[in-house]
């Protein structure tokens, strides 16, 4: 079982959306290993979003995902990031197909509900970052 990090964005907590998003999971098998609401700072949405920092848009998407409380998930199940993804639905909200989460319930790029790691690599990275779980203890029994 892989594990990926998943974050209800301001905008899907603002609206009450953190409920419907769960059930949506936990119905396609994922199994919650954490969970938690908080405000993520400057310097942690830096480090969350820091292969996009050339981008044009990356000091909107630093103000907004520090803009009000998101909730963040480890969630766990077969192909994790992959599958969460597939939830998830096309970055753009304006192209994700009808029956995913941005496709049902997001129509602005910017604001688009919902974060799901997009490799194994950075799903550990994020999980480290939110949760600051100890994942080399390998090191201490070698
Ligand atoms: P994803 O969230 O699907 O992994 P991404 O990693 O490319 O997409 O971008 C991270 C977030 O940045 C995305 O969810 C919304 C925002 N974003 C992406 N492209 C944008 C653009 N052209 N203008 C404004 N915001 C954008
Ligand atoms: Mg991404």
């Amino acid at each position: 079982m892989e594990q990926t990090f998943v974050m209800i964005k301001p905008d899907g907590v603002e609206r009450g959306l953190i409920g419907e998003i769960i059930v949506r999971f936990q119905r396609k098998g994922f199994r919650i290993v954490d969970a938690k609401l908080m405000k993520v700072s400057k310097e942690t949405a830096e480090r969350h979003y820091f292969e996009l920092k050339e981008k044009p848009f990356f000091g909107e998407l630093v103000n907004f995902i520090t803009s009000g409380p998101i909730f963040a998930m480890v969630l766990e199940g077969r192909n994790a990031v992959q599958n969460a993804r597939l939830l998830i639905g096309a970055t753009n909200p304006a192209v994700a197909t009808a029956g995913t989460i941005r496709g049902d319930f997001a129509t602005d790029l910017a604001s688009n509900v919902i974060h799901g790691s997009d490799s194994d690599e950075n799903a550990a990275r994020e999980i480290d970052l939110f949760f600051q779980r100890q994942r080399d203890f390998a090191i201490y029994i070698s």
